[in-house]
């Protein structure tokens, strides 16, 4: 059995496709946990949101537990403060990709200082809802290779 990835999913994206569709788009998260697994095929996907930090970081302890092949996390406004998740991500020994939705970096100041890329293999952002299928064809990929 192959090894999970983990796709976890930071504060208010539960709400995704139902806010600003102008800047989020309109695909909803469950749609986006379709084309994980879609896109995943027989490797077992492990699919989470919360708007807590805490929980976040649990599961983060639990891809570590699990030996997880490689986390595919967006922190979403955690990626900008959060010093916890940055230190629980430092102890996963695979590859991680942190995903956004937007283009953070054309949007305003307080988007452009991400934690999370200290410690990230990849950085992708601003291919919509369509990022989720890419990043996780790149962490098969990464996987396969033994990239981290
Ligand atoms: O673009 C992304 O994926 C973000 O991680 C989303 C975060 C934002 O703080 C990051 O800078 C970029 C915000 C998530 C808000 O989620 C919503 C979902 C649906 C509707 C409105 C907000």
């Amino acid at each position: 059995m192959a090894k999970p990835v983990y796709v976890i999913n930071g504060p208010n994206l539960n709400r995704l496709g139902k806010r600003e569709p102008e800047i989020y788009g309109t695909t909803t998260l469950a749609d986006v946990e379709k084309m994980c697994r879609e896109e995943a095929g027989s490797t077992p996907v492990e699919f989470r949101q919360s708007n807590s930090e805490a929980q976040i970081i649990d599961w983060i302890h639990e891809a570590i537990e699990k030996e997880a092949g490689g986390i595919v996390i967006n922190p979403a406004a955690f990626t900008f403060v959060s010093i916890a998740i940055l230190d629980a991500l430092k102890m996963f020994p695979g590859p991680i990709i942190e995903l956004h939705i937007s283009n953070i970096h054309k949007r305003e100041a307080i988007y452009h200082n991400s934690l999370v890329s200290k410690v990230a293999t990849g950085v992708m952002a601003g291919f919509g809802a369509e990022g989720y299928r890419l990043a996780v064809r790149a962490m098969q990929n990464m996987i396969a290779t033994g990239t981290k």
